[in-house]
């Protein structure tokens, strides 16, 4: 893999970032999601690389852009795998909430997980806590166990926990054991990968939400030098047959770091969309709008953060109006 494609994606999460936060509070998901994508289609291709769609909007027939097989790129290039979320967080855009992102993550040609379309269950911490966490152990263990590799009380403890019915057993056993929690309406791949970033206050990410989300995150985490560990939560006949499909008989086997990104390069970049711990959304001055990225690389474990400057003057088709 090229060193040159971490500059080169940055543009990228920030074209749909700018386009779909156009659609900040406007209660149009779809329509943010569908600007994002676009115009994440639009830049890809004047990157030099081979890319194909491991991870993205869907299959061919129900996704027009960005769908899983299509070739990305110029085509003169490095052969890579590609996987998008173009807006992580449809519905924190049209409330205008928290952590919205652009996320683009890239390896090695079949280095990624083809995660299918489907909920898992997640465990993500920083790299403290690296190697001392178990999926399969209790909640309890689990948070005793961060709690001592970060040096911390356990009421310190800051579990990120998806919103929703299916978590109130987790949230009641997170409660017991006695640390605290922050409650997400979407949006775990933030979630996950701000475990791994001190100043954001989070510790552990537990629950489960997409599979798709699981490898983007899994790739943030690889570069930050933290874990995640996940199990595919088939909801039905059809999801069980999928996952025999992919070869996975046994929906209790544990996703590692290596099963969602294999090797040892990876990049991954997100542009915030709306504000987040992590990083600001998009701001639009009038004839410019700001964006801030986090971009990073696994091989040479380098993370940039990097304050875009854009001019709507000068580049008046960078953001698609609504
Ligand atoms: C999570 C979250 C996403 O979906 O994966 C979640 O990260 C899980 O699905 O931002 P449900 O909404 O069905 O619980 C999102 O919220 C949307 O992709
Ligand atoms: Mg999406
Ligand atoms: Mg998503």
């Amino acid at each position: 893999m090229e060193r040159s494609l971490t500059m080169e994606i940055v543009r990228v999460t920030e074209a749909a970032a700018l386009s779909s936060a156009r659609w900040m509070g406007r209660g149009k998901k779809e329509e943010a999601d569908d600007a994002a994508t676009s115009a994440m289609r639009d830049v890809f291709d004047t990157i030099p690389m081979q890319g194909t769609v491991v991870i993205g909007e869907g299959e061919m027939d129900e996704a027009p852009m960005l769908y899983i097989g299509e070739e990305l790129g110029t085509g003169a290039g490095p052969r890579v795998d590609i996987a998008v979320d173009p807006l992580e967080g449809t519905n924190i855009v049209a409330q205008g909430t928290w952590n919205a992102l652009a996320v683009i993550a890239i390896a090695d040609h079949k280095k990624l997980l083809h995660a299918p379309d489907m909920y898992m269950q997640k465990l993500a911490v920083g790299p403290e806590a690296v190697g001392k966490v178990d999926i399969n152990a209790s909640t309890i263990e689990n948070l005793k166990a961060v709690a001592k590799a970060k040096n911390k009380n356990m009421e310190d403890l800051v579990a990120v926990v998806l919103d929703r019915p299916r978590h109130a057993e987790l949230v009641e056993e997170i409660r017991a054991a006695g640390a605290r929690i922050k409650l997400i309406p979407d949006g775990d791949v933030a979630g996950a990968m701000n475990t791994a970033f001190d100043d954001t206050g989070v510790d552990i990410l537990l629950g489960t939400g997409g599979a798709p989300e699981g490898v983007l995150a899994a790739v943030a985490l690889k570069c930050l030098g933290g874990e995640i560990q996940g199990k595919l939560v088939p909801a039905n006949e059809e999801e069980r047959n999928r996952c025999k499909e992919m070869g996975i008989a046994d929906t209790n086997k544990v996703f590692y770091m290596e099963d969602f990104c294999g090797g040892d390069d990876a990049i991954f970049a997100a542009t915030g969309v709306t504000d987040g711990e992590l990083l600001q959304g998009v701001q639009f001055k009038g004839v410019k709008a700001t964006t801030q990225t986090v971009v990073m690389r696994a091989k040479s474990g380098t993370v940039r953060f990097i304050d875009g400057d854009h001019s709507l003057k000068k580049k008046p088709n960078l953001v698609m109006e609504p």
